[in-house]
């Protein structure tokens, strides 16, 4: 049996947590079109059972985008990604485009290559790459030098995905299995739930709303037949507020049923979910308020 942890890194929106599912064949991260998406590290499992005692289990960690941060959350995020170079047996680094065209990703590799962890480059979104595009961007990372493998995959459409877990496993050592075999997350149905309901406000809202959203689960009862749900969905201002909610509460009516519909696919129960809208200013610079919200020790 060979087992390890794979971290995946990368500047935000360039597909991280789009591949963690697509690895996991199931939804335990939300993505959006939006950057800053992810704010916590997201641990899913993947485990090969090739005979008794052989296989592999890889736990692989997505991380939030490495971006400059400019409040509290933003610290946050970028260090929980930073962290988990130290802490995994293999990094994939994830891409959409090329090395000079983003700054960011510029300072990403700079930290890279003061680690000792191994690592792929991971040419995400060919589908949407001309081929002399996509050729030019693995050269640039070829010439660089500071990778052990490059390869080029589109996460969405499921491209080469498995060839990457080949790749990646190469990486595993002989170990114990961490988590049985048919487990995929370790995250809480709680943290599941409040992500998709963030998921859903992210998507029904325009663009400087989301990065003030955060959403907590107040209660969360479980009955034979129905899982009932009361979230408060906080955000930064008195007008967000109203715009959260929408022309005669149609927004959050909407943002309430689509989450409630991929809760019920989740939990398997009918679901109650009860929603509120509240204004907690500048939360994102707060320990108390960060904490609270699940973004802290
Ligand atoms: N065309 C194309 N789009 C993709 C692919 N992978 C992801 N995307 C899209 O890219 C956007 C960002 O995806 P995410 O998975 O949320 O990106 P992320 O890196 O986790 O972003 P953060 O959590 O914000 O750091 C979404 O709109 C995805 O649908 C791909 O292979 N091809
Ligand atoms: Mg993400």
């Amino acid at each position: 049996m060979r087992s390890g942890f794979v971290g995946i890194v990368g500047r935000p929106n360039v597909g991280k947590s789009t591949l963690l599912n697509a690895i996991l064949g199931e939804k335990i991260a939300i993505t959006t079109e939006k950057p800053q998406t992810t704010r916590n590290t997201i641990r899913g499992i993947y485990t090969r059972i090739d005979g008794v005692d052989e296989g592999i289990q890889m736990v692989f960690i997505d991380t939030p985008g490495i971006h400059r941060p400019r409040t509290k959350l933003g610290s946050y995020m970028t260090e929980a990604a930073i962290g988990t170079f130290r802490e995994v047996d293999v990094i994939l680094f994830l891409a959409d485009s090329h090395p000079e065209k983003t700054p960011q990703d510029r300072y990403i590799l700079d930290l890279l290559k003061e680690t000792d962890t191994p690592r792929i480059a991971v040419i995400n979104k060919v589908d949407s790459l001309k081929p002399d595009e996509f050729q030019e961007i693995f050269h640039a990372y070829e010439e660089m030098e500071i990778f052990d493998n490059i390869i080029g995959i589109s996460a969405l459409q499921g491209i080469r995905v498995e060839e990457l877990l080949e790749m990646t496993g190469e990486y595993m050592e002989e170990g114990p299995m961490y988590f049985p075999e048919d487990q995929v997350s370790e995250e809480p149905l709680r943290f599941i739930a409040a992500e998709i309901i963030r998921e859903k406000v992210l998507l029904y809202m325009e663009d400087e709303i989301p990065h003030g959203v955060a959403v907590e689960i107040e209660s969360y009862e479980e009955e034979d037949e129905l899982t009932r749900i009361g979230a408060v969905i906080y955000c930064e201002k008195k007008s967000h507020k109203g715009m959260i909610i929408g022309k005669g509460g149609r927004k959050l009516k909407g943002i309430g049923k689509s989450a409630r519909q991929e809760l019920e696919a989740l939990v398997g129960t009918k679901v109650f979910l009860q929603t509120w809208v509240k204004v907690r200013e500048n939360w994102r610079d707060s320990d108390r308020a960060l904490s609270q919200f699940g973004y802290g020790e």
